[in-house]
């Protein structure tokens, strides 16, 4: 997205003649004709963002290509089924389009099969997880039994497969160390589809492979999940697939939160999980910059199942995202992306120094991709209490949990900061050391408010108003210099 990561200046927020400024403002005046208050509330949004620092590390912006791919013609198309294999006539479009952004995905990560029908990324893990069941469950129990397709079981078979689905193992990162909810925690379906086990991390916030390895030869799982959503360390894939190859799981890497950085070529070698993995699944709007959805890339083992996915597990496919999926991979493909995704890690690398250099604690130390976990207990605060006081102070972050968290999932004791937003913005190290700044202003003047049995409160907290009101300014500062869709100006 050039428009942004070159940060034209100075601010031609007023243009009124780009194309882009010409297509949003004209499809927005569309939009009043019928209902303006949906308009209103568009513009609303923009506004929004145009007024915060992001620093939710699972968003970013997308260009206006891929915003623009989205309103269209094919929104009106059903198209369950596959490429070639459809349940509906007339999809002769639809599978040229779903055949292009498979290709890319393909070319984008060096994979052999790309399936991008998912609405999500934990749609994409759920198409993962069947395919994995059907290719290493179902289809040899319908060959044991000889039978083509589960229509021809009798019922023992049929109760015998359903027995033998339900029982698989699954091992994957815990919650509070940084997985997915969708990586076995115990309240989401993956966790009461399969019997699972999680691995953790070290006194020092890292991965430990060790026991990662005991583990697995103590539980032989049929699945290994690795990829993370709150992890601030690299993951060696390598060492992950040799474990599963040890005890004959299927390696799954959740790649959603960092696909940016494997497409821009920042996670190479060990790093890689398209490498390592036997099926990776992925978001398109994170690092990636793309759309809302989800990915699925795999082996050809796996490829027949995978694409299965609708509508064995999924809704039919939302074809107009796929259009704009193809585009923002054929943005990935650029040299500008590249620079971008190293940006992003450099970003947060200034960002963790910026904090540290502050006094701020970081979960494992630091960070080595475009995330990082903010430990706010030093500051005498919950992490739900960082949260409101820092958007009050100009800037959208998530609380989350840090490993054994003391506070549990909803008031959690962190904060998670990530990059990719701002550095789309064009935002580089200097910049990083000012948000930083800002931070530590904002939680060292927020303070717990005392309930009435003389506890401090979990929840509601008391911000210095002064250093609101300059930090905002400072936030402001920072976003007029790096606007947000310079292009498209005021719509
Ligand atoms: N909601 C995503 C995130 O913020 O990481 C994961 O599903």
């Amino acid at each position: 997205m050039s428009d942004q990561t070159s940060n034209p200046s100075p601010s031609p927020l007023t243009t009124r003649d780009t194309p882009e400024a010409r297509a949003f403002r004209q499809a927005l005046d569309v939009i009043s004709e019928v209902e303006p208050r949906v308009s209103e509330l568009i513009r609303a949004e923009l506004a929004d963002q145009r007024r915060f620092l992001k620093l939710i590390a699972s968003e970013n912006y997308a260009s206006p290509a891929v915003l623009l791919a989205m309103g269209n013609w094919f929104s009106d198309k059903y198209a369950e089924g596959s490429i070639g294999h459809r349940f509906y006539a007339g999809c002769d479009n639809v599978d040229q389009l779903e055949a292009l952004a498979s290709q890319l995905a393909c070319e984008v990560f060096g994979a052999e099969h790309a399936y991008v029908q998912p609405h999500s990324g934990i749609d994409a893990n759920l198409v993962a997880y069947w395919a994995i069941l059907a290719a290493r469950v179902e289809a040899p129990a319908l060959e044991a039994a000889e039978a083509k397709h589960v229509n021809d079981l009798t019922d023992e078979d049929w109760a015998a497969l359903r027995r033998d689905l339900g029982n698989q193992r699954l091992v994957g990162m815990s919650l509070d160390a940084g997985g997915h909810l969708t990586h076995g925690f115990r309240p989401n379906i993956s966790g009461k589809m399969f019997d699972q086990r999680s691995y953790g991390v070290d006194e020092n916030g890292i991965v430990d492979y060790e026991e990662v390895r005991r583990l697995a030869h103590e539980f032989e799982p049929l699945i290994i999940v690795a990829g993370y959503s709150a992890y601030p360390r690299k993951v060696n894939f390598r060492v992950m697939r040799e474990i599963a190859d040890e005890v004959g799981a299927v390696l799954m890497i959740d790649m959603a939160h960092f696909a940016g950085l494997v497409a821009g070529g920042v996670f190479t070698g060990d790093f890689d999980p398209v490498r390592h993995g036997h099926v990776v699944t992925t978001t398109t709007h994170k690092s990636l910059r793309g759309p809302r959805g989800g990915i699925v890339l795999c082996t050809s083992e796996f490829s027949p199942f995978v694409d299965k996915g609708c509508p064995m597990v999924l809704g039919g496919p939302l074809v107009h995202v796929i259009a704009a999926k193809a585009v923002a991979l054929a943005e990935a493909r650029s040299e500008g992306f590249r620079t971008y995704a190293r940006a992003v890690v450099d970003n947060a690398t200034a960002l963790a120094e910026g904090l540290q250099s502050r006094g701020g604690t970081l979960v494992s130390g630091g960070t080595e991709n475009h995330l990082m976990l903010l430990d706010v207990t030093s500051f005498g605060l919950t992490g739900r209490q960082a949260e409101s006081a820092l958007r009050e102070g100009g800037l959208t972050v998530n609380r989350n949990s840090i490993p054994h968290d003391p506070n549990g999932a909803w008031y959690t004791s962190g904060v998670r900061l990530g990059t990719p937003a701002l550095t789309t913005l064009g935002m580089g190290p200097a910049e990083m050391d000012e948000v930083a700044s800002i931070i530590v202003d904002v939680l060292n003047a927020s303070e717990p408010t005392v309930t009435s049995s003389g506890a401090p409160s979990k929840a509601r907290y008391t911000l210095d108003p002064e250093v609101a009101a300059e930090c905002r300014n400072r936030a402001g500062a920072l976003l007029d210099a790096f606007p947000l869709y310079p292009t498209v100006g005021v719509v």
